[in-house]
């Protein structure tokens, strides 16, 4: 098995002083070799000579993904061209897109942490491991093959599409592991049942390990339950790397190795670091980066850092699950409103599908929300008064947690659109 107890179980106070010996070497280099970040650390006032334990990270510039556009394609480089051994890129929402560069041993460093991140989920040898992200420029394909290679597992290189094909790979070659977005395995189970396929008889799928976009805890359980697997958490983002950091058996948050990346969470109103154990924006600084660092780069996504031992054993940090975006917060008549809590709040009314679209336009002044809620197959009726009772018992619990008026459409199973890679599941038309 390839894992690192040295790192991963090491205790906390000799893990502050590896990150401590390491940031202090990034910033040093920089200070002397990069414009931009000494630039940076000299309006915040700072020099490398500030940084003398690990918490002194904080007198650092945090750096933000406006950085990466204003400095795009390559004066965030900190190496020669001659050394950048890939490229992959990640087309935000809006503006220039991201481009991320990587030396050799930048791509040695995401697979060691995948390689870990899969061993924790019992990836081996024995299993073979269908990846179903994008391959190409996003990073989801081939930094889940890699990782995936280096445990030992076969692989099968099905990228996206082709949903009828997959089922059919997975079935003849006893495919035990899938790497994807947790809405697209909800496709996969969706069309296999609609081609006939039964999970316990046709199928030898043990674990999933799900990431690029957010889920909930009560899709976990469904996905959980229909499929007969377990699912575990897989976070990253590009600016990092790219997947990297997933759940062990326990599934208590995504075990985050601190040799190669510190974490803060951070007050979202005021920027200023938060103990342990409260929710804020993530902030991460790649100890090991050579290509293009990052140092505290403000991730946008809201979390919580815990830092007891797991019951895996591991002292290594672990992050709660994300439960959205500081830019993905929907401000409905002035309330706060995460889609993720509409999922949390959705899922766990067992009529409801596994699918919905959050709709939000302004009537007059009066901001409207309208949300379309897939059906399952068995609770669809004919019988109107039926569907009507259940509009209204969806609309009462949205009431109820969200604390806004939301009106629900009901829409039959396979209404809705359904996604190979990320999900898209809010159309704001305010912002139209
Ligand atoms: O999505 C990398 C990745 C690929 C992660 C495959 C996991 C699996 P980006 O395209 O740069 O990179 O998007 C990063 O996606 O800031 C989060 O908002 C979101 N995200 C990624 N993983 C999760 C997750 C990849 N497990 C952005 N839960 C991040 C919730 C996630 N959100």
């Amino acid at each position: 098995m390839f894992w690192n107890p040295k790192i991963e179980c090491m205790p906390a106070d000799q893990l502050r002083q590896l990150q401590y010996r390491e940031l202090k070497r990034l910033v040093n280099n920089l200070y002397s070799f990069n414009k931009f970040y000494r630039d940076h650390m000299k309006a915040q006032n700072v020099t490398p000579l500030d940084i003398n334990r690990i918490e002194d990270i904080t007198k650092l510039p945090f750096m933000y993904k406006q950085d990466l556009r204003d400095n795009y394609p390559d004066k965030m480089f900190t190496v020669p061209k001659n050394e950048i051994v890939r490229y992959h890129v990640s087309s935000g929402t809006s503006g220039k897109p991201t481009l991320v560069a990587y030396t050799r041993n930048d791509l040695d460093y995401w697979t060691e942490a995948l390689c870990r991140s899969f061993t924790a989920g019992g990836l081996g040898p024995d299993d073979t491991i269908q990846i179903s992200y994008g391959y190409g420029l996003f990073t989801g394909g081939l930094g889940a093959h890699y990782g995936a290679e280096r445990v030992g597992a076969t692989v099968l290189p099905s990228g996206t599409g082709n949903t009828e094909r997959q089922l059919e790979m997975m079935k003849d070659l006893g495919v035990t592991a899938i790497a994807c977005t947790p809405s697209y395995l909800i496709h996969l189970d969706t069309t296999a049942k609609k081609l006939g396929y039964d999970w316990k008889r046709d199928m030898v799928l043990k674990k999933a390990f799900l990431g690029a976009e957010p889920w909930s805890e009560p899709m976990r359980t469904r996905i959980q339950n229909d499929l007969g697997i377990k699912a575990y958490d897989l976070y990253g983002t590009s600016e990092q790397a790219g997947p990297m950091f997933s759940e062990c058996e326990y599934q208590k948050g995504v075990h985050v190795w601190g040799d190669i990346m510190y974490v803060e969470i951070l007050d979202r109103e005021t920027g200023e670091p938060l103990e342990p154990g409260n929710e804020g924006e993530m902030a991460v600084t790649m100890l090991k980066k050579e290509a293009m660092p990052m140092i505290r780069y403000r991730t946008r996504d809201i979390t919580t850092l815990y830092t007891d031992t797991c019951e895996c054993g591991r002292t290594s940090p672990r992050l709660a699950r994300i439960t959205g975006r500081c830019d993905d917060m929907l401000v409905i008549r002035g309330i706060n409103v995460f889609p993720s809590q509409v999922e949390y709040t959705l899922l766990q009314i067992p009529e409801v599908g596994d699918q919905y679209m959050i709709i939000v336009t302004r009537d007059g002044d009066l901001d409207k929300m309208v949300l379309q809620v897939e059906i399952r197959p068995e609770t669809f009726s004919d019988k109107v008064e039926d569907m009507i009772a259940l509009r209204a018992h969806i609309e009462s619990q949205l009431k109820k947690y969200l604390n806004i008026a939301v009106q629900v459409e009901l829409k039959a199973p396979g209404e809705l659109p359904r996604f190979d890679g990320k999900a898209s599941r809010v159309i704001d038309k305010r912002k139209i």
